[in-house]
């Protein structure tokens, strides 16, 4: 059978020709389909007699398993070019050194924060917080800040609408946890002391070198039966030594005026042959405590606010209060 020969030396060499596994497939068909050329001579058996058929039929079946075989062979070889393609392109040199860990830290204003915080804890204070939205009741009124107060306009305060604004300090926090306090201890004759320190996030418009838009405040209030300026002197002090760590550090007093405080003052610390202002004070406003529901003729207390940045620049020896907001990487990596 020469046609056989030639229909098998003629699929061995087309296989060997493709690279594609589609169109190999595609080309058996041509020998193995419906109307493929050995599917067309087995047919043909029929044909013939009966003395030729078994040879014929052996030989046919014989080529027949010889392209299939090769078939197989062939799609074989290309899966195995596709895995090592694969593998190839998919190489993991494991020896490398590894990238290492990028290993994040605290912004300064952080560990600042959390400084203060450790500290005033360290003295039988709780660290009180608040919303940053508050409404002009707990931003302004009931610290005894007039309707018609300059802080209250537009040009000074973000307003969110005609009720509410991004609060403008921390004093909010303090009179939500009074009014929480006198609710909580209502069936006690004497309430225990409030001692909070109330940290955050507040908002100005204001915005040049030394002012951010957004800042942060730390205040703190203690208010009892017997608390007096003497123990606000005590308590700020002994928390400037411990926060700087220097025993040398005194504080002054100058008069001033706060509409939440009478009397009120601002405080200075001695700095380098000076003295620097790092907040203010004074003793809660009888209309604040009413507007609580504390009851000021039986009782008393102080409050003082001072700026974190503030702290954070003497702390940390910097000088400009933006390297705080620009999120340079090279500045903040130094705090850690
Ligand atoms: C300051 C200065 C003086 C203050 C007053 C109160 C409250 F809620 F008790 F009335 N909290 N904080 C206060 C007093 C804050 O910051 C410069």
């Amino acid at each position: 059978m020469q046609e056989l020969q030639k229909i098998l030396d003629q699929a061995l060499q087309q296989f060997s020709a493709i690279s594609e596994e589609a169109e190999l497939e595609q080309v058996k068909a041509r020998y193995l389909g419906k109307e493929g050329s050995l599917t067309v001579l087995l047919k043909g058996l029929g044909k013939m007699s009966a003395e030729e058929r078994p040879a014929a039929g052996a030989l046919i079946n014989q080529v027949k398993q010889r392209i299939e075989a090769a078939l197989q062979e062939r799609r074989d070889a290309l899966q195995q070019n596709i895995l090592a393609k694969k593998l190839a392109a998919e190489s993991l040199d494991v020896t490398l050194p590894g990238r290492g860990l990028a290993v994040g830290g605290l912004h300064p204003v952080t560990r600042t924060l959390n400084r203060i915080e450790k500290l005033f804890h360290s003295i039988g204070y709780a660290v009180a917080e608040g919303p940053e939205i508050e409404s002009d009741f707990y931003n302004f009124t009931a610290l005894n800040i007039p309707d018609d107060h300059p802080a209250r306009a537009m040009h000074d305060t973000f307003y969110i609408d005609e009720r509410h604004v991004l609060r403008t300090h921390t004093s909010p926090i303090q009179i939500r946890y009074m009014q929480t306090h006198v609710e909580k201890y209502k069936h006690l004759e004497t309430m225990p002391d409030i001692r909070i320190i109330a940290p955050g996030r507040v908002y100005r418009v204001d915005s040049d070198a030394t002012h951010s838009p957004m800042f942060h405040q730390v205040e703190g209030l203690w208010i009892g039966e017997r608390v007096s300026f003497a123990d606000l002197n005590s308590v700020v002090t002994s928390f400037l030594m411990n926060f700087f760590e220097n025993e040398d550090i005194r504080v002054r007093f100058r008069p001033s005026f706060f509409p939440f405080t009478e009397p009120s003052a601002e405080m200075d610390m001695s700095w380098k042959d000076g003295w620097l202002e790092i907040g203010g004070c004074g003793m809660v406003h009888p209309n604040v405590l009413k507007h609580v529901g504390i009851d000021s003729e039986k009782y008393i207390g102080f409050a003082f606010g001072m700026g974190v940045e503030r702290l954070a620049m003497l702390r940390y020896d910097v000088n400009d209060l933006r390297m705080f907001f620009e999120n340079d990487l090279q500045f903040l990596k130094q705090f850690n």
